[in-house]
């Protein structure tokens, strides 16, 4: 629940293979590696006022766990469930009982490769999604939450 007095919480969630970014020789994701990723994420929400919480499981009952978990505690969620996006009913399922905006981000513009990327079931679960600007969707992500919690406070 959004409180004006104390910085809003953002829950950040990566799927499996997040944690290889920068270590995939065809260079799908750039070559930045993924604690620079979570370390530029941290410093620019901190920067807009925003306390991240940024983590990565390989796991889909980890990712479900954490967002139970972040009903509880954020105000809000990114999550790039990697390839679980496109067939994880348990995760749609604790997104769609999470009450707060939740932005579906990939690195990759998942329209763009082959056809079983094209249909995200996290996005039923979703606010919005950004798509295919690298690391820099993380930021555009945070920016997109710094406005929605704000409409949400007034
Ligand atoms: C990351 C992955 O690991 C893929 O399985 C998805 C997503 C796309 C991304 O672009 O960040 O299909």
């Amino acid at each position: 629940m959004p409180n004006s007095t104390v910085a809003a919480r953002v829950m950040f969630l990566n799927g499996p293979n997040a944690n290889l970014y920068g270590l995939d020789r065809a260079g799908t994701y750039g070559s930045d590696s993924f604690d620079n990723i979570r370390r530029d994420c941290e410093a620019h929400a901190s920067a807009v006022g925003l306390v991240l919480d940024f983590r990565q499981s390989n796991h889909e009952g980890v990712l479900v766990d954490w967002i139970q978990e972040a009903r509880r505690e954020c105000d809000a969620l990114v999550i790039n469930a990697a390839g679980l996006s496109y067939g994880s009913v348990p995760i749609l399922d604790a997104l769609l009982a999470f009450e707060g905006p939740v932005i579906e981000a990939h690195m990759s513009n998942i329209w763009k490769r082959e056809a079983f990327r094209h249909r995200s079931m996290v996005s039923l679960g979703a606010t919005g999604v950004i798509a295919g600007f690298g690391a820099l969707g993380y930021r555009l992500a945070i920016d997109a939450l710094v406005e929605l919690l704000a409409q949400r406070k007034v």
